[in-house]
């Protein structure tokens, strides 16, 4: 059978021109210059920030990086909509949405230098700590929603949540393959929660294509599960924004929850430790390039007369600026205490945890053992 195509909602073509939508033009106008502006601020100094980060990885100074290129105007254009009180549950990947919300590029580092399991406080930012375990975050979505309605029910919203709070479970295309988010997704139907599905589809999981993943739209499943989904072409910052303004001024006013595929594409590597030359070809590199978000929304913005070149050169500057600071500070983050590590696992001594850590040490030994050998071998 052939997968039933489902054509992307669509404002801005790659050529950057504007295309009119009944239903969602409307949301587009109601943005401000300066708001349009911010849009572009967020998407380039992101990009700025990625190249960075993939250049301090190839200099040895973190453990790992997860580019985010051409997946920018997915995130701003989502983020943009919500409001500062919900509640985003991330992947591993959602840089662009993480400054957003105020994350410093120094925060999102942290865990990628391997200093600490995370750089940021969530309840700061209503934005949780990033998941590694494919698709855990979609439970953790799911029940902190079923909290919101729990609160709702019984009229005692804690001071520091806001009434109309809704929770964004964040996801890629090959996840979706996960156990859990039938579960979570089960829960949000039949509980109704306020959850917002947000897939970011970039077409590789690692390198496994979507196709493999599942012989239809993954917009489709939302249907499966009685539920709306949309799907977005995910290199359009202004369609990314209206549909995620529509469906979650929806979810807000208790219809449930709702489903975004977001149609994009990761430009780079899955992460700094894979080579994606071997199994993506150079024409489907090349396809993408030509659908880039930022150009296309550049060129737009420029046509509209409300930014002109010396914005973007004042943007360019600042995110030059925010890269320089960002390569300071990460050099300056202090190791991570290993004993901390280990005993902060369980709040009680654990015969696996001790095993573990008695083993790293040992490890840890030997290269204090090679390097006196060598010290001694070139003093001799
Ligand atoms: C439960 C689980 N299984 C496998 C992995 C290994 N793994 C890490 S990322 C990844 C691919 C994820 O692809 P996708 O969901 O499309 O997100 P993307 O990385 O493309 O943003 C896999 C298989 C993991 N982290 N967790």
């Amino acid at each position: 059978m052939q997968p039933q195509e489902v054509q992307p909602i669509q404002l801005l073509a790659p050529d950057g021109t504007l295309a009119e939508n009944e239903v969602y033009s409307p949301y587009i106008a109601a943005l401000s210059a300066e708001e349009l502006r911010e849009l572009y601020r967020h998407m380039a100094v992101e990009r700025r920030l990625d190249a960075e980060a993939t250049s301090l990885q190839r200099q040895g100074q973190l453990a790992l990086w997860a580019p985010a290129q051409g997946q920018e105007a997915a995130q701003v254009g989502t983020i943009a909509a919500l409001k500062p009180t919900d509640m985003v549950f991330p992947t591993y990947r959602e840089h662009a949405m993480a400054l957003y919300r105020g994350i410093s590029p120094e925060q999102l580092l942290t865990m990628f230098r391997a200093t600490r399991h995370t750089g940021w406080d969530p309840r700061e930012h209503n934005f949780q700590v990033y998941t590694l375990v494919l698709a855990a975050q979609t439970l953790h979505a799911a029940g902190w929603a079923m909290g919101i309605n729990q609160d709702l029910r019984m009229g005692s919203i804690p001071r520091d949540r806001a009434e109309d709070e809704i929770v964004v479970a964040c996801i890629g295309d090959g996840a979706t393959s996960q156990g859990d988010v039938h579960e979570s997704m089960v829960f949000a139907s039949s509980y109704e929660l306020p959850m917002l599905y947000f897939i970011q589809n970039n077409h590789w999981a690692i390198s496994v294509p979507t196709r493999t993943q599942s012989r239809g739209p993954l917009v489709n499943r939302a249907q499966g599960y009685g539920f709306e989904g949309v799907r977005v072409d995910g290199n359009d910052v202004l369609a990314s924004y209206a549909v995620a303004t529509r469906l979650s001024g929806e979810i807000r006013a208790g219809k449930g929850p709702k489903l975004i595929e977001s149609v994009t594409y990761r430009m780079g590597a899955h992460t700094t430790a894979d080579d994606p030359t071997k199994y993506r070809s150079s024409q489907e590199l090349e396809l993408w390039e030509g659908r880039d978000p930022i150009r296309r929304y550049r060129s737009w913005l420029s046509s509209t007369g409300d930014a002109d070149e010396s914005f973007f050169e004042q943007v360019d500057a600042d995110a030059k600026d925010l890269a320089s600071d960002m390569r300071k500070s990460v050099l300056a983050l202090e190791p991570i205490d290993l004993e901390r590590v280990f005993d902060t696992v369980y709040s009680e001594p654990h015969r696996q945890v001790e095993a573990e850590k008695a083993w790293l040490k040992d490890y840890e030994a030997g290269f204090a053992e090679e390097t006196n050998a060598t010290e001694a071998g070139t003093t001799r």
